[in-house]
């Protein structure tokens, strides 16, 4: 230790660069689920599939599946992008398991 680095002596610049820390800005991206219409897949698997991954009631989840069932395609729920991918790959399992060949994505919101 030279004479003038002893604790009694703070050194006054050492040199060290700093950068003043900013908050992250940016928001996360979200996306839509979406449930896919087919011809074979049963209305009531299509309604427990929505009251059980969506957390939907029974009324939400029959005014869900006639949508899609008419219109071809229809939004479960908007997440961010982990949840939606889990959201999807959970269904398309769940409707796998089952033999069904019901379809869910997932897209931009
Ligand atoms: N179209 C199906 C039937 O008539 C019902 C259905 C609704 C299937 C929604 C898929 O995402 C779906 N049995």
């Amino acid at each position: 230790m030279s004479s003038n680095d002893s604790p009694e002596t703070p050194q006054k610049d050492v040199g060290v660069a700093v950068e003043i820390s900013r908050p992250e800005l940016e928001e996360p991206k979200l996306y839509k689920v979406v449930l896919l219409n087919d011809d074979y897949t049963p209305m009531d698997f299509v309604v427990a599939v929505l009251e059980t991954f969506f957390r939907m009631n029974k009324e939400m989840a029959t005014q869900i599946m006639l949508h899609v069932h008419t219109r071809g395609k229809g939004v479960c729920g908007v997440f961010s992008r982990q949840i939606a991918e889990t959201k999807v790959n959970q269904v398309n399992a769940f409707s796998r398991a089952h033999q069904h060949p019901l379809l869910c994505s997932m897209e931009a919101a």
